[in-house]
């Protein structure tokens, strides 16, 4: 590695260089050191947040001290790099995380204690950082974890968002949205001024022929905008690799103001165009598994690329390879559509401003990029108008023409007689205008492509791929099914399961392993762990009994069966065949005699999510929750036997009180259509069963614990066209238990039935596209089972243990290392015995 001081003041910069606390005193010192200076308080004015803020910053220091140590390290490894872009990371909260991470958690827990403060209040001061939407952000997170706890060495590119997505408010049962100004104090950020690209839009085109007379393409005279590097630490656990998520930050080229116009007396012109310039970054598109077509989104996606594309080129360049080693040196995985341009962007910086030649620019780019379908829904498949592509980035679609051309010929040498195929394939979609199709340039442009769960990755083949898969062969396609790290939502949020559980598997290595958890079954029948695997899922619940109190004002029993769905409001997960079924549940409980009533299972119905804010259904049926709760919760006939919540805001943090405490969660979209779901694996990992549809990764998840220790129920991914068929040609079949639950909506049992008729309608009278009328009766059969099952404890105990110990699989460590071997083939890089403190 080049070191820019000389090797005679080296000396001093090794006795000088920055130590990492390693005891309560260090670590005491460092937060009070931090609040003293840093922040310019002192023990007088020190709040929680002061001593958030103190603590983090303490910690800061440890991992950027492991972070420059890790970036050395793997740059003298001179191996190849991953590149993970992603649109999305929602990383939640990072103290906790750091603190467990780097195994530093008791002695800060000893040293806020002796400060004054108690952990968990300053743990619960932070902001989350939730630069996502939902599983595919969440996904993008648990990879960065798994990827430095595997030693990789692997950066995020993504950008940094001045608003991600907005707080949900219930305001009379509606949701309301509120921007999030998450960065107001985050000190996990280090802002790199000195890091930046200048990225161009619009512009127009030059041809021209050098010297010796090689054509040549320029793309000039367009607007620039500045990216500016933030970078943060995301650290391993178990190991001091720390590695790099690095997010950009628009801003106008000419910094604050343009001093042209600003002397000459144009303040608002140059302020108007500072401002234009950072909105690119301002905000997360807060949809969810849906394609809008707007500008400014297409400007983000550019935006990112290219300066993404720009940084690691210039990282590779500095390494004076020849630019065939590229492949061997960088591994670029596009998370879904969104980073696609990054394809034409390669190509272009490789022929245009490197002046290589096309066959050689298109052998690197096809060998360095893969993607990942997260995906079949067509509303959320990208298209860009051409005129659109045209006018932002010219030159990017002359590239795309020209991949096009050079694709169509090859299809059409190799299937001749098919004479519809080329229009099936062809990036562009001769509708009106023209359309550019994201996920088949995605597909052309890399060597792999996968998806996320095994009936996904089927799909794909058979469905959306189908061409492709003839073209290129089966091989270009494979699965790599989704996990999450076991380190935050096992570790993190469920603290004492993972002491009981290490107590048994004699440590913690677990964490690194998962599927060392299969030695739980060792255990099903030992009485104390028993109890204590009991204890610990009621005081699970009685903390998100009181946070419910705390947050929502309804008092719920712990006791109760408590049943949870929490993700995007969807049509396709089908919150609505819940509340159907919840009012169902209702009615039924009315018609009973008191007594039949105390026989009934009580039952928590909790509810979470966000709905885009432009999608009325998905708010409606937000709505219809909430009424539905106000009725059920209010009526004294029901009591206990039924509760019925709607969690506000649900998020990354919320989602790590809300997961250890679920006797039953609810993964019911219509089959085909959810392509893994991530939270279906946190919910048994800790100890909870499904309730679910043969959908995702559902499968997989019965497979490996089996079709006694899960509730599926519904039709089938492969009966879902003929039923979508049957309900336009002979008409739906509703079971009169959910023609009732219409009924009493139509009626006004949960106030204005206007409010509901579009939902309603949407079943009745066009269509049913989500099947609810098919699978209903099936489900409420099954939560039937579910009531009866629950009632013996003792059994329910022994498939709760037994299903955790079987989800080993689950851990995106495993996804992780499936990617390194099939996809980026890449080795870790491990790094070396630490230089001894205070030494
Ligand atoms: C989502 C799927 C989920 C899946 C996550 C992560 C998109 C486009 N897709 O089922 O809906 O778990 O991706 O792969 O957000």
């Amino acid at each position: 590695v080049e070191a820019s001081v000389p090797e005679p003041q080296r000396e001093a910069w090794r006795k000088h260089s920055a130590r990492e606390f390693n005891t309560s005193d260090q670590f005491e010192d460092a937060v009070v050191r931090h609040i003293e200076t840093t922040l310019a308080r002192s023990l007088y004015n020190v709040d929680e947040s002061g001593a958030y803020a103190g603590t983090a910053l303490a910690f800061r220091d440890r991992l950027v001290i492991e972070w420059n140590r890790t970036q050395q390290n793997q740059t003298s490894a001179d191996q190849k790099r991953v590149y993970y872009l992603s649109l999305e990371f929602l990383m939640g909260r990072a103290l906790d995380n750091a603190m467990l991470n780097v195994g530093m958690k008791d002695v800060a827990r000893k040293g806020l204690d002796e400060l004054g403060f108690r952990m968990e209040d300053i743990i619960d001061q932070e902001r989350d950082a939730a630069l996502g939407n939902g599983g595919l952000g969440r996904l993008a997170a648990c990879f960065l974890d798994s990827l430095a706890t595997l030693n990789y060495p692997a950066w995020g590119y993504g950008l940094r968002y001045r608003y991600g997505i907005f707080r949900q408010e219930i305001v009379n049962g509606y949701q309301m949205e509120v921007p999030d100004y998450w960065l107001e104090f985050n000190p996990w950020e280090f802002p790199r001024h000195d890091v930046t690209v200048d990225v161009q839009f619009y512009g127009t085109i030059r041809k021209y022929m050098d010297d010796s007379g090689k054509q040549h393409t320029a793309w000039e005279n367009g607007e620039i905008v500045t990216a500016v590097a933030y970078d943060a630490p995301i650290p391993g656990y178990g190991t001091t690799t720390t590695n790099n998520l690095r997010l950009w930050s628009s801003k106008a080229s000419h910094g604050e103001f343009d001093f042209t116009k600003f002397n000459s007396g144009e303040y608002e012109a140059s302020v108007a165009d500072t401002q234009r310039a950072e909105t690119i970054s301002a905000v997360l598109y807060p949809n969810d598994s849906l394609d809008r077509g707007k500008e400014l989104r297409l400007k983000q996606q550019y935006f990112w690329c290219a300066a993404s594309l720009f940084d690691i080129v210039r990282r590779f360049k500095k390494s004076k390879k020849a630019w065939s080693d590229f492949p061997n040196q960088v591994a670029i995985q596009l998370n879904d559509t969104h980073p696609t341009l990054a394809i034409p962007e390669l190509l272009r910086i490789l022929i245009d401003i490197e002046g290589l030649e096309w066959d050689e620019a298109w052998s690197i780019v096809q060998k360095t990029f893969s993607y990942t379908n997260h995906t079949v829904l067509p509303e959320a498949l990208e298209k860009w108008s051409v005129p659109l592509v045209q006018n932002l980035l010219p030159r990017h679609l002359q590239i795309i023409y020209d991949i096009n051309l050079q694709f169509l010929q090859f299809v059409e040498r190799n299937f001749p007689k098919d004479r519809d195929m080329l229009s099936r394939v062809s990036i562009i979609e001769e509708s009106q205008p023209k359309m550019v199709r994201m996920a088949y340039l995605a597909v052309i442009g890399s060597h792999k492509v996968n998806g996320v769960a095994e009936l996904h990755s089927d799909l794909i083949k058979t469905t959306i791929f189908k061409d492709f898969v003839k073209i290129h062969g089966p091989d270009k396609f494979t699965n790599v099914t989704n996990g999450i790290t076991p380190r935050r939502w096992l570790h993190q949020a469920n603290f004492r399961l993972s002491e009981l559980i290490a107590s048994k598997l004699g440590g913690y290595d677990y964490l690194n392993d998962l599927t060392l958890l299969h030695k739980l079954e060792n255990y099903v029948d030992d009485k104390d762990f028993r109890k204590e695997f009991q204890d610990i899922k009621y005081a699970n619940k009685l903390r998100l009994a009181r946070y419910i109190k705390e947050a929502q004002g309804i008092t719920v029993n712990p006791a109760s069966l408590f049943d949870i769905q929490v993700k995007r409001i969807h049509e396709y997960k089908r919150q609505q065949l819940n509340i159907f079924g919840v009012i169902h549940r209702y009615l039924e409980l009315k018609e009973m005699s008191p007594a039949d009533r105390k026989k009934a299972q009580p039952r928590v119905s909790i509810f979470g999510g966000k709905a885009a804010p432009g999608y009325w259904m998905a708010k409606t049926i937000i709505h219809l929750i909430n009424q539905v709760s106000e009725v059920v919760n209010n009526d004294k006939d029901i009591g206990d036997a039924l509760k019925v919540v709607f969690l506000e805001d649900y998020n990354v943090s919320k989602a790590e009180i809300i997961v250890p405490a679920s006797d039953i969660s609810e993964h019911i979209s219509t089959a085909g259509t959810e392509a893994s779901g991530t939270s279906n694996m946190k919910f048994v990992l800790n100890g909870g069963l499904i309730i679910g549809t043969c959908d995702g990764a559902n499968i997989e998840i019965t497979r490996e614990v089996g079709e006694d220790n899960i509730f599926l129920f519904g039709n089938l991914s492969e009966d879902v066209e003929d039923l979508r068929h049957a309900h336009y040609y002979s008409g739906l079949n509703i079971d009169p238990s959910l023609q009732r639950v219409f009924d009493e909506i139509r009626n006004g049992m949960f106030g204005d039935a206007g409010q509901f008729s579009s939902l309603v309608n949407s079943i009745t009278d066009h269509g049913d596209y989500y099947l609810v009328s098919d699978d209903f009766k099936s489900y409420v059969e099954t939560q039937k089972l579910i009531d009866e099952a629950y009632k013996n404890q003792e059994e329910w105990l022994t498939k709760t243990i037994t299903v955790v110990a079987r989800m080993g699989f689950f851990s995106s460590d495993r996804c992780i290392e499936e990617y390194a071997q099939e996809i980026w083939n890449t080795e870790p890089v491990v790094p070396p015995a630490k230089p001894q403190n205070g030494a």
